[in-house]
């Protein structure tokens, strides 16, 4: 107990982060507006919007990767780390839009994409050259595995399945070796135990910070240790049937052992004397509470914060991604409880539901027909009052829902095609259930283009759209929902301004209610005298709690999506289908 004060004691004194206060925006440019007419989201069509995000009120922009790409994996295979792609523009003009932000108050990140390159970067292209080319030792390239015949099926270094299906090695026969891609075969995976490559990362990322940028979002981060042992070969995954012959690589790839030490030195190399103002952000599938904390633990100058995959992988049934099966709040509750937890006296949480790898949170855990409004708004509620810092990805604040596409020539990403093609040459899924795994999962729900207004293709494009502009357009636009004042967006830009102006939803502890409970998200937060109890109906009909002790009269109400919110009658409430509530009651501890 002593010791618990001692830590409020501590943190009350020392000034709390400025993203703590933040909400943070996600702009996945291709998909965001394109000012040019070729289909494609640019840069200019992000300056166009940045009164946008004003008006919104987030505090900074994650920009998903804009540099120079061939775009197998939509420029998440980098072949320019210092260059912008043309397709999205030039520096100059993402000079103009770090301005342009800036002078907003708004603070811009990059997404950093560090574990692998384009098989098209200069780099590699000299790695793969010859066998002792000086770069040869900055990728992972292996022979085939003993006894075995270079190139034939099995001959791999180990057995490990890529995370976009089919094996994790690329035979190269200009020297008869294989190289990584945990990712597709065009983004060979860097070795980060060359000291030659961190120092290049360093240096670039250093050239980012100098040219304005305010920190970086880090792909797969906790991806770049490998389990390489003293001779240098790598250990094979288990099988599960899952991948199909292959082996899992995460034993050997994530969380690996020199994962800290190579963030620390990467905070010594590039973020000392800098950091306080900037915003390091790590995406780290696999990681448990444990590593989250080690992770974003502010005395272990690693990252600020990360993001969690636990409660995204919620609904995958035993087939993976795409086999879906409907959520069980109680694992919900269960999983992000444990998180906040145990970052609740060091670390942060990065807190999300959507970005441009996961379906549209209204179609995934709400519902996106009769109670889209609703629904979409009790979810940002659920999340923006959790202890952390809110993502909020392009459309989200419009209740943007899933694509809903019903055949195989609507989808364009990589990781959904590979998916198809395997799960059709094994035979196993009829092309329904395929289609029918897609229209759950994949990652193009996200990647439908953002719905503007309700003139052709929503605004987005004079051109022809890259992917589909989901019909749902005409009314669900952003100019529609700025005019509403009951809308979506208007319910997001003041649960961005509660944020802005409330300690108790900025650093007050967390506690989870009634973690039982099949339909009813409960929790309060707590902070000196005052506390925060915050409700959400995650089903289509009223549920009745009883939260005697949590109810006391004159509870204030502080934001809630019904026009009259429900009332709390001797210790008990009645929340409507999809309603939030978020009540204050003040008291004298
Ligand atoms: O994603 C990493 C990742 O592991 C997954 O979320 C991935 O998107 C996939 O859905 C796994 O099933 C990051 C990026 O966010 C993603 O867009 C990239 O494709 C990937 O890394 C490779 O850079």
């Amino acid at each position: 107990m002593t010791s618990r004060l001692l830590t409020i004691d501590k943190r009350k004194r020392a000034p709390a982060p400025w993203w703590t206060r933040a909400v943070v925006y996600q702009v996945y440019a291709r998909s965001f507006r394109d000012c040019d007419g070729d289909g494609i989201g640019d840069l200019r069509g992000v300056l166009r919007q940045v009164d946008y995000l004003a008006e919104l009120g987030v505090d900074a922009v994650w920009l998903s990767p804009v540099y120079r790409s061939p775009q197998d994996d939509n420029g998440y295979d980098i072949s320019d780390y210092q260059d912008i792609d043309p397709l999205f523009g030039t520096l100059g003009g993402l000079d103009q839009l770090i301005a342009a932000l800036h002078e907003r108050g708004i603070k811009l990140l990059m997404d950093l994409v560090v574990n692998h390159t384009s098989d098209e970067h200069p780099w590699f292209a000299e790695s793969r050259s010859s066998a002792d080319n000086p770069r040869r030792d900055w990728y992972w390239w292996r022979p085939a595995r003993a006894g075995m015949e270079p190139g034939t099926p099995g001959a791999e270094p180990t057995n490990w399945g890529s995370l976009f299906s089919g094996p994790a090695w690329q035979y190269d026969t200009a020297t008869g070796e294989y190289y990584l891609h945990l990712f597709s075969g065009k983004q060979p995976d860097l070795n980060w135990e060359n000291p030659t490559v961190r120092r290049a990362i360093y240096a670039m990322m250093r050239w980012w910070l100098d040219r304005g940028v305010d920190g970086f979002r880090m792909d797969v981060i906790n991806f770049i240790s490998k389990d390489v042992r003293a001779d240098g070969s790598l250990p094979d995954g288990p099988v599960s049937g899952l991948s199909g012959p292959y082996g899992d690589p995460g034993k050997g790839t994530i969380n690996g052992p020199r994962v800290h030490e190579f963030l620390q030195e990467m905070h010594r190399e590039v973020f000392a004397g800098r950091r306080d103002a900037l915003l390091l952000v790590g995406e780290t599938p696999g990681a448990t509470v444990e590593d989250g904390l080690l992770f974003s633990d502010p005395r272990r100058g690693e990252l600020d914060m990360v993001f969690t995959f636990e409660h995204v992988s919620l609904d995958q049934g035993p087939g993976g991604k795409f086999d879906h099966t409907p959520l069980d709040l109680r694992d919900l509750k269960a999983t992000l409880g444990r998180w906040q937890a145990g970052l609740r006296d060091a670390g942060w949480n990065a807190l999300y539901w959507d970005n441009h790898d996961q379906p549209r949170i209204v179609s995934r855990f709400g519902d996106d027909g009769a109670w889209r409004r609703e629904s979409a708004t009790m979810l940002a509620t659920i999340l923006h009052l959790h202890r952390g810092t809110p993502y909020v990805y392009q459309g989200e604040e419009l209740g943007m829902t899933n694509a809903h596409f019903t055949s195989f020539d609507c989808y364009r990403d990589i990781e959904s095609l590979r998916h198809v093609a395997q799960s059709r040459e094994r035979g196993s899924l009829s092309d329904d259930q395929i289609l029918a795994g897609l229209a759950a999962a994949s990652r193009d729900n996200a990647r439908t283009p953002v719905q503007w207004d309700a003139s052709p293709n929503a605004g987005f494009t004079t051109g022809t759209p890259w992917i589909a502009v989901n019909p749902n357009y005409r009314l669900i636009n952003a100019e529609a929902e700025r005019a509403d004042p009951a809308s979506v967006f208007h319910y997001y830009r003041r649960l961005i301004a509660l944020r802005h102006q409330d300690p108790v939803v900025q650093l007050g502890d967390f506690t989870m209610l009634l973690p039982e409970h099949p339909y009813v998200y409960a929790f309060t937060r707590r902070l000196d005298g005052t506390r925060l109890l915050v409700l959400g109906n995650f089903s289509g009909s009223d549920q009745t709690v009883g939260l005697a002790g949590h109810l006391d009269s004159g509870a204030e109400l502080v934001i809630g999506n019904y026009p009259e919110p429900a009332q709390p009658l001797d210790g008990s409430v009645t929340v409507r289908p999809w309603e939030a509530l978020v009540l204050r009651v003040t008291h004298p501890w």
